[in-house]
């Protein structure tokens, strides 16, 4: 029997170790309830949504599924201290947290009942959360969607797992059961998939941005922001090019805010996947049809039994067995 504090199926009391990317602007009370139905721990992300907006998404979630479900919190957010505050009262089964340091937090959640799950792209701060009471941490390496950080998944995962006693989640480029498999090697205890859960039927974004993310090749993103100290990985497209271009010529931080401002909007609400921000991490390319999140889930693990069981393992001399 595994030991609960590594397992996070008993941690969360869900079915099968995988929790939704927190997508901003994307993850409502449709997918998230979807995810958790399916099993996984699905999420309401809060993006830069006020607290109001964000307890009716939890209430939503409530009214269609009696699973476990969480909460992502982008730190950036203007209304991250009310939305903290909500959450207490609320008492999601978990917070994630994403673009930053949610230290400050953590006992507060914890004390209302909360597992609190950040999401880190460094060694050095899954360290000082999990002395800060983490109860599991998500690294995520630069392969994912959204903004991003400068480690791989394949660095970051195996190193935050030798760092911290709490089970470590594996996050960027997981889409299907080998990416899953690969990540349990490194020493993970989950795994966290956005990219995959955007082309799940029970996802209300624009099915434009489903159309793109279905048509993605290997090479099809880029990151935005690096000059501003805000990399976020996107899809490829004419506001790319343009914004990558005025970055080489020394935009400034606030001109590229502003330059940039409701470009995410535009592409999950309405469609315009020209001038708007399709994030997408770089597991696109694998990503080839729709299907329910419940299916996505299932056929990830049975994924997951096969490889396990075709024990097709490297064991020496360059030979399969
Ligand atoms: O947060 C994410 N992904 C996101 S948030 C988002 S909304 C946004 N849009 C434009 C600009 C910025 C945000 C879209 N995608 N993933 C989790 C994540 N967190 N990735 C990297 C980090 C991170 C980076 C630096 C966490 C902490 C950190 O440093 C904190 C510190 O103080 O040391």
């Amino acid at each position: 029997m595994a030991d609960c504090r590594e397992d996070i199926g008993a941690l969360l009391g869900i079915e099968y170790p995988i929790i939704q990317g927190g997508m901003a602007w994307i993850a409502d009370s449709s997918l998230a309830s979807a995810v958790s139905g399916g099993g996984g721990l699905g999420l309401i992300a809060a993006g830069n949504a006020d607290a109001d907006f964000v307890r009716a998404e939890i209430r939503r979630t409530r009214a269609l599924t009696d699973k476990p479900f969480g909460v992502n919190v982008m730190l950036l957010n203007p209304h991250v201290d009310a939305i903290m505050d909500m959450l207490c009262e609320e008492k999601p089964a978990a917070v994630t947290t994403g673009a930053g340091n949610p230290g400050k937090y953590i006992a507060r959640l914890k004390d209302a009942g909360i597992k609190v799950i950040p999401v880190v792209a460094s060694v050095a701060l899954a360290v000082r959360l999990a002395r800060n009471g983490a109860d599991a941490v998500v690294a995520e390496g630069q392969e994912a969607g959204g903004h991003i950080g400068e480690a791989t998944t394949m660095a970051l995962t195996p190193q935050v797992a030798d760092a911290v006693d709490i089970p470590v989640v594996a996050a960027g480029g997981i889409g299907d059961g080998r990416g899953a498999a690969a990540a349990f090697m490194l020493g993970a205890k989950g795994i966290q998939v956005g990219t995959r859960f955007l082309v799940a039927r029970e996802c209300t974004v624009s099915q434009a941005y489903k159309d793109m993310i279905l048509k993605a090749k290997d090479s099809d993103t880029a990151v935005t922001g690096r000059s501003t100290g805000h990399p976020v990985r996107v899809l490829k497209n004419r506001m790319t090019k343009e914004i990558l271009s005025l970055e080489g010529k020394g935009l400034s931080p606030e001109e590229f805010e502003q330059r940039m401002a409701g470009t995410l909007r535009a592409a999950v609400k309405d469609g315009d996947v020209t001038h708007g921000s399709v994030m997408s991490g770089q597991i696109a390319g694998l990503v080839r049809r729709e299907q329910t999140a419940a299916e996505i889930i299932e056929e990830i693990f049975r994924e997951v039994k096969e490889i396990y069981e075709s024990r097709a393992f490297i064991c020496g001399a360059g030979r399969a067995v």
